[in-house]
């Protein structure tokens, strides 16, 4: 008697909290780094020790710049293993924490 009120009662409301979950499931996620431009430059200069890469880029429109040669913060230490000054690369840079900062990087082949 209990069991099947509690099904009349919890059945409609559990069926209820399904629904209105549903919708969120399939929303897209917040927009993270890998959906910055990307961005075509030219590696000038590579730094580990302060973990900074020189690169001559073009246009960037998420931080409202022309195409200029500039100092970066590299996004990770293993991301200046991978390029030597005159690589073609292709970046993403945003700041981060107030610095210009390279938050990927891919070398052009
Ligand atoms: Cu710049």
């Amino acid at each position: 008697m209990l069991t099947t009120l509690s099904r009349r009662i919890f059945g409609p409301a559990l069926m209820g909290l399904i629904m209105i979950a549903l919708p969120f499931a399939g929303l897209p996620a917040p927009a993270q780094a890998q959906s910055l431009p990307q961005v075509a430059g030219t590696v000038m200069k590579v730094d580990a020790t302060t973990e900074k890469i020189t690169i001559r880029h073009g246009p960037i429109p998420n931080l409202d710049m022309s195409g200029m040669t500039m100092v970066f913060k590299a996004g990770s230490p293993d991301m200046l293993k991978q390029v030597n000054p005159g690589d073609q690369v292709t970046f993403t840079a945003d700041r981060v924490t107030g610095q210009l900062t390279v938050t990927t990087l891919t070398k052009s082949k």
